[in-house]
């Protein structure tokens, strides 16, 4: 199992698209002294307000697939993990 880190920063998830396999799991650490979340379109994550020094926001995909996510105070920000076998 890999893990991926995706950085916030700048009001931007970088990298914004990433591919995993099934089982991987994707770490996102803030940058921005801005609050922002990482929240899954479908529900399946939700980080919280984050900001740089708290802790980092790890979620481990289970399921293959498309997963947009978003930050749920800046329309902008969004991102996608795509899940494959
Ligand atoms: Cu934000």
């Amino acid at each position: 199992m890999a893990s991926y880190n995706v950085t916030i920063k700048n009001f931007a998830f970088s990298p914004s698209q990433i591919e995993i396999k099934q089982g991987d799991k994707v770490i996102w650490t803030s940058e921005d002294t801005v609050a922002h979340t990482v929240t899954a379109d479908g529900g399946e994550f939700d980080s919280g307000d984050m900001v740089k020094g708290d802790p980092p926001f790890e979620h481990t995909f289970g399921t293959t697939g498309e997963i947009p996510y978003h930050c749920d105070h800046h329309g902008g920000m969004r991102g996608k993990v795509t899940v494959k076998t």
